[in-house]
């Protein structure tokens, strides 16, 4: 085991604030505002607050799968929160967000309006009002539920865990590099087994179960996330893979993905999104080459 560490936790941790790694600037171990900044209200019933990391995909792609379905009072405009700039840390957004993560979501179709936070509890909330990807008997519902919460309490060894170490801290250390493989790999063979006997996550339909556990692992089975295919040997979980290219090819997902991110090719960079046109005229493509006119 390499890395080992002489540190002695003192008797009460105090916070030094720049303790290196790729958050460091903005963690901190205080919740509450630290500025004053409202948050803009677009023409939509749904105002929606977020960044296009797996959390906020989620609900981007529930949208967009609504829409594509028609649903037409799923209307939202999707508002950036540079989470990098401590946006989450303004007064209008810990408002919707006590918590001060993305993804937060306002329904204005009732007065007052309704907050909605976690992103699991976010697509559960549009899949009730809307009626869709939501299984109606009570034991397709609970196997969907089951897995929606599964993802959330799941998720965070994945990301908080094996994506921090593995990615983002300072230093590569064995310890919970090792830690953090371990149960991402068997979180993904738990997958693999139920997508063996499943088309879907929760069974033969597609659902806010898969929404939200592809937002995640399918993308990182996809080599999206901390670099981590090859390392986590993702093509030896094929059902998941396989699953994982069939949502990937959705409309609605591609569409999700495009609203609100920041990085990556222009033309998947939809920074906010206020009209379905957007995606046809608001890139960060489109927006260049009209500066450069
Ligand atoms: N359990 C929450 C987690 C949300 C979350 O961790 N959001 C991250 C981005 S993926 C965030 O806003 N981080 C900002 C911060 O930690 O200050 C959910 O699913 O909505």
């Amino acid at each position: 085991m390499t890395n080992k560490s002489d540190y002695k936790p003192p008797k009460v941790w105090t916070w030094i604030s720049e303790n290196g790694g790729t958050f460091a600037k903005i963690n901190r171990p205080i919740a509450g505002a630290t500025h004053d900044k409202p948050l803009p209200v677009g023409k939509h019933p749904f105002q929606l607050y977020s960044l296009a990391t797996p959390n906020g995909v989620k609900v981007t792609v529930m949208f967009e799968e609504l829409l594509q379905m028609n649903i037409h009072d799923a209307e939202y405009d999707a508002w950036l929160i540079k989470i990098r700039d401590g946006d989450q840390f303004g007064n209008g957004f810990v408002e919707v967000n006590p918590n001060s993560k993305i993804p937060a979501l306002l329904d204005h179709s009732l007065s007052p309006p309704i907050r909605v936070f976690e992103s699991g509890n976010i697509l559960l909330y549009l899949a009730e009002k809307f009626g869709a990807f939501l299984p109606q008997s009570t034991a397709e519902r609970s196997e969907c539920l089951s897995w929606l919460f599964w993802q959330m309490g799941s998720t965070p060894y994945l990301g908080g865990g094996f994506g921090h170490f593995y990615a983002y801290a300072p230093s590569k250390m064995e310890y919970p590099i090792d830690r953090f493989t371990m149960e991402t790999k068997r979180q993904l063979d738990v997958l693999n087994r139920q997508l063996a006997i499943n088309d879907y996550i929760s069974g033969a339909d597609y659902n806010i179960a898969d929404i939200a556990i592809w937002a995640w692992y399918g993308q990182l089975v996809l080599g999206r996330l901390y670099k981590a295919a090859e390392f986590l040997d993702v093509k030896s979980y094929g059902h998941v893979l396989r699953w994982a290219k069939s949502i990937d090819a959705r409309p609605a997902v591609l569409r999700g993905r495009m609203v609100n991110r920041v990085s990556g090719i222009p033309e998947m960079q939809l920074r906010e999104r206020h009209d379905a046109d957007d995606f046809k005229t608001n890139t960060q493509d489109k927006i260049a080459n009209r500066l450069s006119k």
